[in-house]
């Protein structure tokens, strides 16, 4: 059956026919593709037209769709059972690598989602600290918990929704918003509310807004701050965690948060979410602790299995390789704009990015909304027909995989040529 009559059916039974918001393709109009499989860097629809993928599942293809080491262990481990709901060698195979791959992290809770992470990480800060506020960054998505779907990114912004109804208002102030980049209101903020504060959680590079990387120093002025008031800085390197390096974006940088949040990657494909920290902290979690967090699916077998075979296939990759690739993407599409005399910009970190349609440089997410988004949905449509599948929403992040190939990337860059006659 093909997409159209597909979407029309999933409507009946689906809210908006699918089972995550932006995947509607609200944001660039028309009908969504529906996947019937995936190989490499390539995604077939239920039409039988190929593409050119670099939605990589929002992020955790990295090695690519399909990636044959993986598919192995997923069928290995499926065949000795799905799921248990009790410990396995594997949770602390997983463990182990997480806690040797990041600096900050000496114990982890492994769970079933990114949002399942960030909301247990906040919950963590209050319950450490005493506190009740937590500071987090206006675009940056952390998940649909209540708390932290305040002025957030991703799907909230590209609907434009600034809080959801369903959030009870008494929780939602607790959430201080802040402009991300902005160190100065950062200072402020905790001039004000110091004592207060359980956490500050913050992408260190933004990717729910489009990819926006951090200031020099405005992530250096997060750690100054929380360790002078005494809250917890929280890194939300769902996205970046093994994106940009073996490790994350503090791997990189040596600015060392005090929990992390992971996902997407360390899963291979499979739903996973992990919360990483100093052993003090972590271990207030239950059964030690008495901050309460659990999951019938946490630690999953299957998950364990594909995401253990992820990263030691990342092990032995150079990431330069993907961020070279996407770097030969960019300036490809940065050549066709200026042919066809339109400024963009295009804000890239390692081997993710985003296009934004705006002759400004954009620094957070107000720079970020300032850019065209009909002209964004225009742009998709024609690269979505000329086989190319990018993100369908202007505030989200793009990504190179290890799969994609350099005749890929040439065959994108001519895309983005034909989709230009169209715009
Ligand atoms: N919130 C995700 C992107 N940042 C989208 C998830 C999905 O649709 O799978």
């Amino acid at each position: 059956m093909d997409s159209q009559n597909l979407f029309a059916q999933a409507q009946k039974v689906i809210p908006g026919g699918v089972n995550s918001p932006v995947r509607a393709f609200r944001a660039v109009g028309g009908t969504p593709i529906f996947i019937r499989e995936a190989t490499g860097a390539r995604v077939v629809d239920t039409d039988g037209n190929e593409y050119i993928d670099y939605v990589a599942s929002w992020g955790p293809m990295i090695l690519g769709h399909s990636h044959p080491e993986v598919v192995a262990a997923i069928r290995d481990a499926a065949g000795r059972g799905t799921s248990y709901g009790a410990p396995t060698a594997l949770e602390i195979g997983m463990a182990e690598r997480l806690v040797s791959a990041f600096p900050s992290i000496e114990m982890v809770r492994m769970m079933s989602s990114g949002t399942e992470a960030t909301m247990t990480a906040i919950r963590l800060a209050r319950g450490w600290t005493g506190r009740e506020k937590i500071v987090k960054f206006t675009g940056c998505y952390h998940g649909h918990a209540d708390s932290l779907l305040v002025k957030a990114g991703s799907g909230v912004a590209t609907l434009g929704i600034p809080g959801s109804p369903g959030v009870p208002r008494a929780l939602a102030e607790l959430t201080i918003p802040l402009p991300f980049n902005d160190a100065e209101q950062v200072r402020s903020a905790v001039a004000r509310h110091g004592e207060e504060i359980a956490c500050i959680i913050v992408e260190p590079v933004a990717g729910n807004m489009g990819v926006v990387p951090p200031r020099p120093g405005f992530l250096e002025t997060l750690r100054e701050v929380t360790r002078a008031s005494g809250a917890l800085l929280i890194f939300d390197e769902v996205i970046t965690g093994f994106r940009l390096a073996y490790g994350g974006w503090q791997t990189l940088t040596g600015i060392v948060p005090d929990l992390t949040c992971l996902g997407k990657i360390i899963g291979g494909g499979l739903p996973v979410g992990a919360l990483g920290g100093r052993r003090e902290i972590m271990e207030h979690l239950a059964p030690t602790g008495p901050v309460y967090q659990a999951g019938t699916l946490s630690g999953n077998p299957l998950a364990m299995s594909a995401g253990i075979t992820t990263l030691d296939i990342l092990r032995g990759k150079s990431y330069r390789d993907i961020e070279r690739r996407a770097a030969d993407l960019c300036a490809g599409f940065l050549d066709r704009f200026r042919k066809k005399g339109l400024s963009v910009r295009i804000n890239r970190v390692g081997s993710m990015f985003t296009l934004f349609f705006t002759a400004d440089e954009v620094v957070d997410f107000d720079s970020a909304s300032r850019s065209d988004t009909a002209m964004f949905a225009s742009f998709f449509r024609g690269m979505l027909a000329a086989g190319i599948n990018l993100a369908p929403a202007q505030f989200e992040a793009d990504f190179v995989s290890f799969a994609h190939t350099d005749e890929e990337i040439a065959r994108t860059v001519d895309a983005c040529a034909k989709a230009l006659k169209t715009l």
